[in-house]
């Protein structure tokens, strides 16, 4: 079934200390990212960038107590939610392009408003489960979906003029390999459905991903993808900010992206992480297309 996928860039570096990955959004379009949903027999209605906040040098490199770039990263957080939930009220496909991951604060806000039971399927290396206690860096990137979940700074978590977005039985966790204590605690309270690289060498991504569709189609009214770059393995996908060895090969990744567009329950999606200015020659943009492809309906043959 054909959809009309609009496009919304969100350059936002704040979640992070590595400038470049406000940069993604340009890097996948430059890597061919529109024709090659175009090809797949959708329309693409590119939306542009979300406005972001001018980055101030001296305080983005300096050290900085508590949540760094809190008021940045609520200022952007409010204008990514009002383009996300704009392209939903259009009956449109929002694709959110990173940008760090900071961004899902926002564009999980502009979704979730749209649904009772909002799936999220999380594929990364991180759980971005964290809150200000138990950051080991203040870096709001390793935070958004436990904000989703309604733990964490009120501005962040009240995103949209509402909270608990997410609730921890309608997400599933793929492709996890670094996760800090607090957050194990905190998944392991809340019986978060997770798939750890140890799960996926056992069971195969065949199965991870064929559960994680049983497990949400039953109690969920739509599912959005949030794919963290490096939730694939650094030789993938050498251009992102916290890469971590051992992740998902290119193929497993295909099979996933397969596997979620064959389910036809997916509403929506952000790529996020990609940074062009720590990258092989893009090489980071062009594998997250090509994922893309698969993502949606592309055949072999
Ligand atoms: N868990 C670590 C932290 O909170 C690292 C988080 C890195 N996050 C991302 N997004 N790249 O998945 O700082
Ligand atoms: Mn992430
Ligand atoms: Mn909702
Ligand atoms: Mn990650």
């Amino acid at each position: 079934m054909n959809k009309r996928i609009e496009i919304i860039g969100a350059p936002t570096a704040f979640g992070q200390r590595k400038l470049g990955v406000n940069f993604g959004p340009d890097a996948l379009r430059y890597a061919g990212l529109i024709e090659r949903i175009e090809n797949t027999g959708h329309e693409v209605i590119d939306k542009g960038n979300v406005e972001s906040p001018v980055i101030d040098m001296k305080k983005y490199k300096s050290e900085q107590n508590g949540l760094r770039n809190l008021d940045e990263v609520i200022s952007f957080s409010n204008n990514l939610y009002e383009a996300v939930n704009e392209t939903k009220n259009n009956g449109n496909f929002p694709l959110i392009l990173g940008g760090d991951h900071s961004l899902s604060i926002g564009s999980i806000a502009g979704i979730s408003k749209h649904y009772e039971n909002l799936g999220v399927i999380w594929y990364d290396a991180h759980g971005d489960l964290n809150t200000i206690e138990s950051s080991p860096s203040g870096n709001i990137h390793g935070m958004p979906l436990r904000a989703l979940l309604g733990d964490g700074n009120e501005n962040l978590t009240n995103i949209g003029g509402y909270k608990n977005k997410v609730k921890p039985e309608n997400v599933v966790l793929i492709g996890m390999r670094d996760l800090d204590d607090g957050e194990k605690k905190y998944i392991k309270e809340q019986g978060i459905l997770t798939y750890t690289m140890a799960d996926i060498d056992r069971l195969g991504m065949s199965k991870v991903i064929s559960e994680t569709i049983d497990y949400l189609k039953a109690k969920t009214d739509g599912i959005h993808l949030s794919l963290d770059v490096d939730a694939l393995d650094p030789v993938e996908t050498p251009g992102t900010g916290t890469t971590v060895p051992g992740g998902a090969t290119y193929r497993e990744s295909h099979l996933a992206m397969e596997m979620l567009n064959e389910s036809n329950l997916i509403v929506s999606a952000d790529l996020v992480e990609v940074n062009p200015l720590i990258d092989e020659y893009n090489k980071t943009a062009h594998q997250a297309i090509g994922l893309m492809g698969s993502f949606f309906g592309e055949k072999l043959l």
